[in-house]
C-alpha cells in the first residue's frame, strides 16, 4: 500500500499553468481533464468522471473552450470514431441546459450551425468529432467517447 501511495503522489505531474494533475491529465487554470479511453452513455460516462474524482467537463468560457478544442486535436486519432460527452443536459426541463451535479444553467454554449435540434429527443451535450469541435446535442445513451474535469491540487493546498 505505501509503495502505492508513494507512486501516485510520484505521478502527480506540475504544470506551468496552475494545478497539479494526476498523471495522463491536462492542466488548464484550476482544473484538470482527461479523455475517457472508452465509449459510454452520457450518464454512464458522468459516472466514470465521478469515480475518477470530477464530472463531465463543464466548459464555462471561450478560453476553456479553446483550451478543450487544442485538447480534442492532439487525441484525433483516439477520437475519430465519435463525439465526445461533455457537462450538459437539458432532460429535466427542454432547452434548458444544466450541469451536472451542480445542476446549476449552463451560460457558454459553442453550437454548430443548426444545433441544438433536439432531433427524435437530444438531451446531452457532446462536442462533434469533426474539424470544427462544436457542439452538438445528442441522444443520451450513444457510446461517446468523454471528457473528464476535475479540479487540481494548487500550491496553497499542498501548504495548507
Ligand atoms: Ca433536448
Ligand atoms: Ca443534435
Amino acid at each position: 500500500m505505501g509503495i502505492l501511495y508513494t507512486l501516485l503522489l510520484v505521478s502527480a505531474i506540475y504544470s506551468a499553468e496552475g494545478a497539479y494533475c494526476k498523471d495522463g491529465y491536462s492542466s488548464h487554470g484550476e482544473y484538470c481533464y482527461a479523455l475517457l479511453p472508452l465509449k459510454a452513455s452520457w450518464a454512464e460516462a458522468q459516472q466514470y468522471c465521478k469515480t475518477l474524482g470530477g464530472s463531465l467537463a463543464v466548459i464555462e468560457d471561450a478560453d476553456e473552450s479553446n483550451f478543450v478544442e487544442g485538447m480534442l486535436k492532439r487525441e484525433h486519432s483516439t477520437i475519430s470514431t465519435s463525439q465526445i460527452w461533455i457537462g450538459g443536459t437539458d432532460l429535466l426541463q427542454e432547452g434548458l441546459w444544466i450541469a451536472p451535479e451542480t445542476l446549476e444553467p449552463l451560460t457558454f454554449f459553442n453550437w454548430a450551425p443548426k444545433e441544438p435540434d433536439n432531433l427524435g429527443g437530444q438531451h446531452c451535450l457532446a462536442v462533434f468529432n469533426n474539424a470544427d469541435l462544436k457542439w452538438d446535442d445528442n441522444r443520451c445513451e450513444v457510446q461517446n467517447y468523454a471528457l473528464c474535469k476535475s479540479e487540481g491540487v494548487t500550491n496553497e493546498n499542498i501548504v495548507g
